[in-house]
């Protein structure tokens, strides 16, 4: 049978800095090589919040927030082969198009096949399928998890185990594989490295847990909020700073003092802080440190850092989702969770309920919740 519009619940993003409203929506079919997906869960990243604040450069509204989602498709367009109603997904805002020359290239995660129409809040073909009484409303992402049902392209769908339960299962749309990703593809840690973490949110968290899978030595957890530590531990970093514990030194002369002239692997995890990114790239060894930008900055940012930095062998890197190929790499992150080596549970410090989203936000904003896990 032909897939009809479906009226559902999504919360809406109005306007920039306004909190989300949950909203009876329309979600169009799929048209030719998409896929509608019913989220089971979402969970909320600091990207959507900053979006939703107005500092994010591609950010249009009315939209849709919400990239951290699992769910079963629903409904599938002409031509769409790699999925079928029933499977289930965890949706993708680096999709994976294999022909395109950044996947061909073997050397970047970033398929560039529909950046472009993803950027501005469109599908492929520059239309939108969400609408609420006509009024057109924008994807975001390519994602929009925040809605009972979504719409998105074929090659943004990571098809997964259907044992995996979809509540835990959706932190992997981006906060683990990013962190994770960026120890292991990014940075390729190696056994005995010395590394630290700026910052030991749900990113920094998976930073220590890919550090601990790839053997690494030392593995530093950095937070100005103590409290972190705890799961920091647990997730295996070895040694804690706090920087307000050293409020006459900038914390890349102590860690370069207390760790034999650095760390050969930097990560920041800080959420955006320009001044934390060159503090990590300084705490890394002179001759081969390198340090990896994780966090994304608030428009028009800068970073600097003194050019004998980099003359003298330290290296400035980023990545995004942690260099990951979704379609093929994501279905193994769910692998490895299933069989006991991967952590996820320990991340979900609240359940809410989607009429409870804005919480959601602030408690992540005032350090209080890593991640919350929201039914759909
Ligand atoms: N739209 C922003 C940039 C946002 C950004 O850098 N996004 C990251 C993912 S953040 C996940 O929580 C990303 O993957 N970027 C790669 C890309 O192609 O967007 C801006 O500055 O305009
Ligand atoms: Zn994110
Ligand atoms: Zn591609």
């Amino acid at each position: 049978s032909t897939p009809q519009t479906i009226t559902c619940k999504a919360a809406v993003a109005w306007k920039a800095g306004e909190p989300l409203k949950i909203e009876d929506i329309q979600v169009a079919p799929p048209k030719a090589g998409e896929v509608r997906i019913k989220i089971v869960s979402t969970s909320v990243c600091h990207t959507d919040s900053f979006t939703l604040s107005g500092m994010d450069a591609e950010g249009v509204f009315p939209c849709i927030l919400g990239h951290e989602g699992a769910g079963i498709v629903e409904s599938v367009g002409e031509g769409v082969t790699s999925v079928a109603p029933g499977d289930h997904v965890i949706p993708l805002y680096t999709p994976e198009c294999r022909e395109c020359k950044f996947c061909k290239s073997g050397k970047t995660n970033l398929c560039q096949k529909i950046r472009a129409t993803q950027g501005k809040g469109l599908m492929p073909d520059g239309t939108s399928r969400f609408s609420m009484n006509g009024q057109p409303i924008f994807h975001y992402m390519g994602t929009s998890t925040f809605s009972q049902y979504t719409v998105v392209a074929e090659i943004s769908v990571a098809k997964i185990a259907p044992e995996a339960p979809l509540d835990k299962v959706c932190l992997l749309g981006c906060g683990i594989p990013t962190g994770f990703g960026a120890a292991i593809n990014t940075a390729n840690v190696q056994p005995g490295d010395t590394v630290a973490i700026f910052g030991c949110g749900a990113i920094g968290l998976s930073v220590i847990q890919g550090a601990k899978y790839a053997n690494a030595g030392k593995i530093i957890a950095i937070d100005i909020n103590p409290s972190k530590f705890v799961l920091a531990k647990e997730f295996g970093a070895t040694d804690f700073i706090n920087p307000l514990d050293y409020p006459d030194r900038p914390i890349q002369e102590v860690i370069v003092d207390l760790y034999d002239g650095g760390v050969d692997h930097s990560f920041e995890c800080s959420g955006g802080n320009t001044k934390i990114m060159r503090a990590a790239l300084e705490s890394c060894h002179k001759g081969w440190g390198q340090s990896i930008i994780i966090s994304v900055a608030n428009a028009g940012e800068e970073i600097s850092t003194r050019p004998f930095q980099l003359v003298t062998g330290r290296v400035w890197k980023g990545t995004a989702f942690g260099g990951v190929k979704g379609r093929t790499e994501i279905p193994n992150y769910v692998k490895m969770y299933m069989d006991g080596s991967l952590k996820i549970d320990e991340y979900i410090t609240h359940n809410l309920k989607l009429e409870d989203i804005n919480e959601g936000f602030h408690l992540q904003h005032i350090g209080e919740c890593i991640r919350p896990s929201i039914p759909l």
